[in-house]
């Protein structure tokens, strides 16, 4: 082996295998390495499991944002169940991770949880934000991935006492949109209607004051529960309170943002003869779906082309979370 003929070799006949002892070895049994299968438990996702769905394909992410009770769960809720009777903007379902979770919040506001009004459960205070995700196909565009980050309205609200608490917000900072709630039900209440507006604009200006919303963020600004509004005596000043609610977060903050525009929704209708379930969210999704201007900060004068939102947030983006 080491080029010598055998005669020359310093080391033939130094040991012989014979006297080599035998070793005892004990039988060990050899273990087959277990097979590993990740099944997606279909719960809502953090956000490493989310980021790392981001990755697989074309995504849009979307955060929503607006007081307790102003109908964030009920518009996820709501655009699962108007998916399952047909495409909606053009979209059909293709799948999703987290059909439990979707399953459980489109439960209480069934005919089949036997309530004669519809229900949300409240989402708990000071968790995370969690993501639910829908993958949607269309024939030209193929599979986007949408994430729509769920918290609690409570949390939002603390930020406009302590801007710090703005900081934890990661699913309104990775947004491609962000979607703010106005309640068209407590807008109707002529005792509630200063507040709601006063609120909104205080939760606006907390997240834009400390970054949270990204600079050149799309805002979609929606009044929720339209059927509480047209059946409400006071229908043409809720519509006035939002349109001025919505020029004023333009005044303030148009510069700032992306484009700004608003939507009316009934997501979860408590009398559904004037507005079926899902009223406006095909107009909503659309706007979810619309590609997201890169970042304005440019190398060289140059806009990247980013596919992936994902990638916003990588060493190949600008920024990073
Ligand atoms: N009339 C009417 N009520 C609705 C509509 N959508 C939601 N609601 C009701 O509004 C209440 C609050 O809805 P949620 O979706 O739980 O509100 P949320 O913003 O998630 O609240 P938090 O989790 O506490 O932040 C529930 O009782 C819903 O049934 C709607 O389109 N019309
Ligand atoms: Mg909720």
């Amino acid at each position: 082996m080491e080029g010598y003929e055998i005669e020359e070799c310093p080391h033939v006949g130094k040991i012989s295998i014979n006297d080599i002892p035998e070793a005892d070895e004990p039988d060990v049994e050899v273990l087959q390495p277990e097979p590993t299968i990740s099944l997606a438990s279909g719960e809502a996702l953090d956000r490493g499991k989310a980021s790392i769905l981001q990755r697989r394909r074309v995504s849009r992410s979307v955060g929503l944002i607006g007081p307790n009770d102003s109908g964030k769960t009920s518009l996820i809720a709501g655009l699962y169940d108007l998916l399952q009777e047909g495409p909606v903007s053009g979209r059909v379902f293709a799948g999703s991770t987290t059909l439990i979770a979707f399953e459980r919040v489109c439960h209480l506001a069934r005919a089949a949880s036997r309530r004669t009004i519809p229900h949300t459960e409240r989402t708990s205070r000071g968790a995370d934000a969690t993501f639910f995700h829908l993958d949607l196909y269309q024939e030209i565009a193929g599979i986007t991935s949408l994430f729509i980050g769920d918290r609690s309205g409570e949390d939002y609200l603390a930020a406009t006492d302590q801007i710090s608490q703005a900081d934890h917000f990661f699913e309104i900072r990775r947004a491609d949109c962000v979607t703010l709630l106005v309640d068209g039900a407590q807008l109707a209440e002529s005792e509630l209607r200063h507040e709601v507006r006063a609120v909104t604009s205080q939760i606006v200006d907390a997240l834009i004051e400390a970054r949270t919303i990204r600079e050149g963020c799309r805002l979609a600004i929606v009044l929720t529960k339209k059927d509480s509004v047209v059946s409400s005596q006071h229908a043409d000043r809720v519509q006035a309170d939002f349109d001025g609610l919505v020029r004023t977060i333009n005044n303030s903050h148009g510069a700032y943002l992306g484009e700004v525009k608003p939507f009316s929704i009934a997501a979860s209708p408590k009398n559904c003869t004037q507005l079926s379930r899902g009223y406006g969210l095909d107009e909503l999704l659309q706007f979810w779906l619309q590609a997201t201007p890169p970042p304005a900060v440019l190398c060289d004068g140059v806009a990247p082309n980013f596919e992936r939102m994902i990638d916003l947030f990588t060493d190949k983006g600008v920024g990073v979370e």
